[in-house]
C-alpha cells in the first residue's frame, strides 16, 4: 500500500495524528482487552469469595479452573490485548506515521483471539486447572497449550508490525533526531516482548507435545527455570508499558518534560540488560540451582533493574513538579501536588498507579526476592499480594489511565457517567491496595496460597493460623470488595461511553481533548523535536532544589523502605531460631 492512500485525522486537543487502519486495530484489541478484564473480574469474584472461610462459595475442583482462568484472562489475555494497542498507539500516532502491514494487523488480533477462545475453552472443560502457571507435571489438555501458543505467534506478529512501522517512520522522515521517549519505552518494552515469546516457545511447544503424548518426560525443574523466562519478562512488558503511559500522561496533562532524556533512555536500557536475569526470584527454594546463582541474579542483577524503575518513579513526578512550578504553582513543598487535576480520571489512575507500584509492589518485591527472607513468604498469600500490587495497582491502573485518555481522543466520545468516572480510580485504587496490603499480612502469618480453604476443613489433621490471620484475610475480603466494585464500574463506563457517549464537540472538547476531525490522505506535518531546554529553571523550587517535594517523597520511599526490610529480617530471625 502506498503511503499517499493512507487515511489521517488530527485529534486538534492532544496534537496527535490518527492513521486510520491503525485506529481501527487500536479499538479492537482494546475493547477485547476490557472484554476480557471483565470476565477476569467476574472470575476475580468467586475466587476471593472461595477463599473467604465466612463464604466458601466454590467447592474445590471449581475454585481451581476459577484461579487458573482468571490468571490466564487478567494477566495475559487483557494485558497484551492493551499492549498490542499502546504499541500501534505508540509507533503511529507519537510517529504520526501509518502503520506497517495492516492485514497482518488483523491475522495478530485473530490469533490472539482464537488463541485466547481456546485455551478459555479448555479450562472451562475442567481437565486444565494447572493455575497460570502451568507447572509439569500437571497435565492440562493440549488446546490449552495451543492456545497459548497461537496467542503468542499473534503477539509476537503485533511486535514485528510495531518495529516495522518504525522503519517507515524512519525512511519516510516523519521526525527529527532520535524518537521521543515515549516511543522509546514502547521500543524496549517490544524488544523484552520478543524475548519473552521466544521463552514461551521454548516452553510451551515441548509441553504441548507432551500432552498430546509425542515427549514422554519433561523435566519439572527444567521447566520452572524456562518458564520463569517467560513469566518474569512478560512483567517487564508491562512495567515498561506503564512506564511510558506514565511519561505519556505526564506530557499530555502538564506539558511536562523528562527531566533528562538521557538518564530515562539509560534507565530504559536497564530493563533490557537486566530484568530478564532476575527471573530467578521466583526460584528462590527451588533445588538444583546454585545458591551462588540465585543470589547473583536476585541481588546484583536485579537491584540494577530496581535503580531503572526507582528513577523512573523519580522523574516522573519530578518532571510534573517542575511543570507545575514553572506555571506558577511555585509555592511550598507540594502545592504542585495538592493543585493537579484530582478530579480527572487520567491523571488520579496514572498517580494511584505510580504510587501503588512504588510502594507497595516495588519494596515488596525487592524484600522478597531477598533469598533468606523470601523463605518466609514462599508459596504464601503474600505472593498474590506483591503481585497484584505491581500488576494491578501498577499495570492495570495506568492501562485504565490510558483509557480514560483514548475514549475521548480514539474512540471521540465523552465519558458517560463522568462523575463516578472521577470517583472510579479511588475506588478500585484504594481498594486494590488494602487488598495487596492484607493479603501480604496474610501471608507472613503464613496462609497458604492458592489454597482452597484456609480453614481445612475436613482434613485429617486439623491446623490453626494464629487468630490474626482470619481478621487480615476478612479485611483482605473487605478491600477486595471495594475493589470489584470499583473495577465493575470501570468496565461499565468504557462500555457505556463506547454505546452511549456523546460525541464530543469538537469546538467544546472533553477535559481537554476535542476528539474527531475528518480524515484526509494529506500527511501529517513533521514531528519537530522539541528544542533543547533553554528555560532557566533558576526561579523555581526551594533552596537550589528544583523538585524539592518529590525530593521529601523519595526519602519517604527510602525510610519505608529500610524498615520494612528491616522488619523482615527481624521477624525472619524470631521464626528460624538458632539453637
Ligand atoms: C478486583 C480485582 C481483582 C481481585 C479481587 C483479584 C483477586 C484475586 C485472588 C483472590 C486471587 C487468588 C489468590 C490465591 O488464592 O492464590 C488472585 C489470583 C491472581 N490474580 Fe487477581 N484479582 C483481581 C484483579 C487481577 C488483575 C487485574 C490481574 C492481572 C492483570 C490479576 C492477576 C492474578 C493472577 C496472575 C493470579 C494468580 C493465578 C495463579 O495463581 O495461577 N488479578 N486474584
Ligand atoms: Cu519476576
Amino acid at each position: 500500500m502506498s503511503s499517499s492512500k493512507a487515511l489521517f485525522r488530527m485529534d486538534p486537543g492532544s496534537g496527535l495524528f490518527f492513521n486510520k487502519s491503525a485506529e481501527t486495530l487500536m479499538k479492537v484489541n482494546a475493547i477485547t482487552a476490557v472484554v476480557f478484564l471483565l470476565i477476569g473480574g467476574i472470575l476475580a469474584t468467586l475466587v476471593t469469595a472461595t477463599r473467604m472461610p465466612t463464604l466458601h462459595t466454590l467447592p474445590t475442583a471449581q475454585f481451581y479452573q476459577a484461579l487458573t482462568a482468571h490468571g490466564i484472562d487478567m494477566l495475559i489475555i487483557f494485558i497484551i490485548f492493551f499492549e498490542m494497542a499502546v504499541l500501534y498507539f505508540a509507533s503511529t500516532a507519537l510517529l504520526r506515521v501509518r502503520i506497517a502491514a495492516p492485514r497482518w494487523g488483523w491475522v495478530q488480533y485473530i490469533l490472539m483471539l482464537v488463541g485466547a477462545v481456546m485455551t478459555n475453552y479448555a479450562i472451562l472443560q475442567g481437565n486444565s486447572s494447572v493455575m497460570m502457571t502451568s507447572y509439569v507435571p500437571m497435565p492440562a489438555e493440549p488446546l490449552f497449550y495451543l492456545g497459548l501458543i497461537l496467542f503468542a505467534v499473534g503477539a509476537l506478529i503485533g511486535c514485528f508490525i510495531f518495529f516495522g512501522t518504525l522503519v517507515i517512520a524512519k525512511e519516510e522522515r516523519t521526525y527529527e533526531g532520535s524518537v521521543p521517549l515515549i516511543v522509546y519505552g514502547a521500543t524496549v518494552a517490544a524488544i523484552i516482548a520478543v524475548f519473552t515469546i521466544a521463552s514461551g516457545a521454548i516452553i510451551l511447544i515441548p509441553t504441548f507435545l507432551w500432552s498430546v503424548g509425542l515427549v514422554s518426560h519433561i523435566d519439572p525443574l527444567m521447566y520452572r527455570v524456562i518458564w520463569w523466562a517467560l513469566g518474569h519478562s512478560s512483567q517487564q512488558i508491562n512495567v515498561a508499558a506503564h512506564i511510558t503511559i506514565w511519561y505519556m500522561v505526564a506530557g499530555l496533562l502538564f506539558g511536562a518534560k523528562p527531566m533528562s532524556e538521557k538518564v530515562s533512555r539509560t534507565a530504559f536500557l536497564l530493563y533490557i540488560l537486566f530484568l530478564q536475569l532476575a527471573s530467578a526470584h521466583h526460584i528462590l527454594v527451588d533445588p538444583g540451582v546454585s545458591s551462588t546463582w540465585k543470589v547473583f541474579n536476585t541481588s546484583y542483577a536485579m537491584y540494577l533493574a530496581v535503580l531503572a524503575s526507582m528513577i523512573h518513579g523519580l522523574t516522573v513526578p519530578g518532571s510534573i513538579e517542575v511543570a507545575q512550578r514553572m506555571k506558577g504553582l511555585n509555592n511550598g513543598l507540594f502545592t504542585w501536588l495538592q493543585k493537579a487535576p484530582w478530579g480527572n480520571p487520567v491523571f488520579s489512575s496514572m498517580f494511584i498507579s505510580l504510587i501503588g507500584f512504588g510502594f507497595i509492589g516495588g519494596i515488596s518485591g525487592v524484600v522478597m526476592g531477598v533469598e533468606q527472607i523470601n523463605l518466609i513468604i514462599h508459596n504464601t498469600i503474600y505472593v498474590p499480594g506483591h503481585f497484584h500490587a505491581t500488576v494491578v495497582l501498577g499495570t492495570t491502573m495506568a492501562f485504565m489511565s490510558a483509557t480514560y485518555f483514548l475514549l475521548p481522543t480514539l474512540f471521540g466520545r465523552e465519558i458517560f457517567m463522568f462523575k463516578l468516572a472521577k470517583l472510579q480510580p479511588y475506588l478500585f485504587g484504594l481498594g486494590m491496595a488494602g487488598f495487596s496490603v492484607f493479603m501480604m499480612g496474610a501471608g507472613t502469618m503464613g496462609v497458604a496460597r492458592r489454597h482452597w480453604d484456609m480453614a481445612f476443613t475436613g482434613a485429617p489433621y486439623a491446623f490453626e493460623y494464629p487468630a490474626i490471620a482470619y481478621t487480615l484475610m476478612g479485611l483482605t475480603g473487605i478491600f477486595a470488595a471495594m475493589a470489584i466494585i470499583g473495577g465493575a464500574l470501570f468496565c461499565v463506563i468504557a462500555v457505556g461511553t463506547l454505546l452511549f457517549g456523546k460525541k464530543v464537540d469538537s469546538k467544546v472538547g472533553f477535559m481537554g481533548f476535542r476528539g474527531a476531525d475528518s480524515y484526509t490522505t494529506d500527511r501529517p506535518p513533521l514531528l519537530e523535536r522539541a528544542p533543547a531546554d533553554t528555560v532557566s529553571h533558576k526561579d523555581i523550587g526551594i533552596g537550589g532544589f528544583v523538585a524539592p517535594g518529590t525530593f521529601i517523597m523519595a526519602l519517604v520511599f527510602l525510610a519505608t523502605f529500610v524498615l520494612y526490610y528491616f522488619v523482615n529480617w527481624k521477624y525472619l530471625s524470631s521464626v528460624w531460631g538458632l539453637s
